[in-house]
């Protein structure tokens, strides 16, 4: 594991002196040759770490060569909470996380965040594809204190519970600590819907299945396989609680160390990996699905939604009136 304050060094001074640009800063450093660093939790091959490279891939032909993206995946530095720390201060260009983590820091994208906002996974994208989409991005982006850009959102499908035992209602889930991301709408929500909720970390994860930390955790089939969590949780419920997208986000500092036509390249193509890796996602998906039933894994779909559903009232009462209007645009999108 590489030490993350190192990084944080290394990396400031390479922000410092223009992203690790070859040449002087200034006009002249637009010109130079730049290796934008980008980070992702999981590993290569994973539609969202794909994507991503391919933005870089795209730069590099682009501009023969000038422009180019190194990937550090599989939490190489750290989880997303220390992805974030890195992008806002210059250390990291392009940090893929999850809209779960960001809600902490850009609360009205906490409306993303709430338990069975969306109807399904097609109008999770429209949404994300459509005017509340781009508003969302705008505010992460405008907003002083984030010292983030928003490039564009990604697909994590829909997250479902696993443990030891199939879950099927809000009763099942009684006395299970369930990991969940660091934002407290989960605690809360996992609380309300019959479970433990514990905030912790994605990269301390693994260990805590492992030592029975946590009972069990919740994510999409493409992340459970690929984190080897099936090695710790044999029961894989489709619970379908959250629909919680994806978000590449750049750092502010070293966006503005880019000239404006280097801006809108980087942007263009990161709209693009919208779309790309959604394509990327639903095979994935598949993949995820197969190995899982080679694997020996029960999948269990007779799961009583509408208890689940009633169950976060709580969560909607507490959250949910400060987004009463983003929710009604969200509910009007078919
Ligand atoms: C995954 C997501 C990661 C991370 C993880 C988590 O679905 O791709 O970015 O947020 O969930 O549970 O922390």
């Amino acid at each position: 594991m590489i030490n993350r304050r190192e990084i944080l060094k290394v990396g400031a001074g390479a922000a410092a002196a223009g992203l690790g640009m070859a040449g002087a800063v200034g006009t002249a450093a637009a010109q130079s040759k730049m290796v934008m660093k980008a980070a992702d939790v999981h590993p290569l091959g994973y539609p969202t770490v794909e994507a991503v490279q391919q933005i870089g891939k795209k730069l590099e032909a682009a501009t023969n060569g000038r422009l180019s993206v190194q990937m550090y995946p599989a939490m190489q530095l750290g989880g997303e909470k220390e992805m974030i720390e890195q992008a806002q201060v210059g250390a990291l260009q392009f940090a893929r996380i999850s809209v779960g983590p960001v809600g902490t820091i850009v609360d009205d994208l906490n409306v993303f965040n709430l338990p069975f906002v969306f109807r399904s996974e097609a109008h999770m994208r429209k949404v994300i594809d459509g005017e509340i989409g781009k508003e969302l991005l705008a505010k992460v982006s405008t907003n002083a204190r984030t010292n983030l850009i928003a490039l564009c959102w990604m697909d994590a499908g829909s997250r479902n519970i696993y443990t030891h035992k199939a879950i099927q209602k809000p009763e099942d889930l009684k006395g299970l600590k369930i990991r969940m991301m660091g934002n407290p709408i989960f605690v809360d929500t996992m609380n309300a819907m019959g479970g433990n909720g514990i905030s912790m970390g994605f990269d301390q994860l693994y260990n805590a299945m492992q030592t029975k930390v946590v009972d069990g955790a919740e994510n999409n089939p493409p992340t459970f396989m690929v984190q080897n969590h099936y090695q710790v949780a044999k029961f894989f419920s489709m619970t379908e609680h959250l629909i919680i997208p994806e978000i590449l986000v750049f750092s502010r500092r070293s966006w503005e160390q880019l000239s404006k036509d280097d801006q809108a390249l980087v942007q263009k193509f990161a709209t693009e990996a919208q779309f790309e890796e959604r394509k990327l996602w639903d095979e994935k998906v598949k993949e995820a699905l197969g190995k899982m039933k080679e694997a020996g894994i029960t999948l269990v779909t007779d799961i009583d939604k509408k208890a689940f559903q009633d169950s976060v009232k709580p969560v909607w009462d507490k959250y949910g009136a400060k987004y009463a209007e983003l929710i009604k645009r969200i509910n009007a999108i078919t």
